[in-house]
């Protein structure tokens, strides 16, 4: 099916987590798109803020007219629309748990405040790695978050910790998530890059290194 068929467009950034996993669930799905890269460090394009005027963020999805901004909402979109390789849990406590946690990673300022500050302190990378167990408990014994297949908790999760978070952590000299620590994490990150559609999404980890570095630095001058 082409994309003009389709008629999908995502307006997204490389080295944005909640781009990166939208792309991921539209390649899990197969559904073809058009895909356009914003710099939004350098300036947002008219596009983005014709499309998202409150947020003026990415991703934003336009499927056959209809514009949706934010990645958990849209990740729910596309699962709802393509029917295919599901990837939120059909049970109705697995589902608010995964909405649940997929929250308290993107939402959970502690997790960023290291990259944001931008100095390291033991005391700051201690209190990031108790909040990293809470993922390790719920993980272990398990393939995926979505048990065998990856799902809609592994993208969230997977594009912002491991793809993302890890390497501004690596950029400061940081080993998080030192497989000693976390054996059930480490397994998880591995069988995710065994999976093309998560291998083709994440950034090029020596680039994203690169510029995690220049938004540390710019976040420490800020
Ligand atoms: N809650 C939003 C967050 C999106 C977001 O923070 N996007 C960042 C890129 S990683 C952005 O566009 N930042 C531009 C800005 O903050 O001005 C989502 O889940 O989509």
């Amino acid at each position: 099916m082409a994309a003009k068929e389709e008629d999908v467009k995502l307006i997204g950034s490389w080295a944005s987590p909640f781009s990166r996993r939208v792309e991921m669930a539209l390649k899990l799905k197969g559904v073809p798109y058009d895909y356009v890269d914003e710099d939004y460090l350098v300036a947002k394009s008219p596009l983005l803020l014709q499309l998202n005027p409150i947020y003026k963020k990415v991703p934003v999805f336009v499927h056959k007219g209809n514009i949706l901004p934010e990645s958990h909402l849209i990740l729910e979109y596309i699962d709802q629309t393509w029917t295919n390789n599901p990837i939120l849990p059909r049970d109705p406590y697995d589902k608010a748990m995964a909405r649940f946690w997929a929250k308290f990673v993107d939402e959970q300022a502690r997790f960023r405040s290291l990259v944001k500050a931008g100095n390291r302190t033991e005391a700051a990378i201690e209190e990031t790695r108790e909040l990293i167990t809470f993922l390790e408990k719920e993980i272990m014994g398990k393939k995926f978050f979505a048990r065998e297949t990856i799902g809609f908790l592994d993208m969230v999760v997977g594009s912002m910790i491991p793809f993302c978070l890890v390497r501004g952590w690596e950029s400061m000299g940081i080993d998080m998530i030192p497989e000693k620590k976390f054996p059930e994490l480490n397994k998880w990150i591995k069988n995710l890059k065994e999976l093309e559609i998560v291998r083709e999404c994440i950034p090029h980890r020596e680039k994203h290194i690169e510029h995690m570095k220049k938004i540390v630095e710019r976040m420490k001058s800020a």
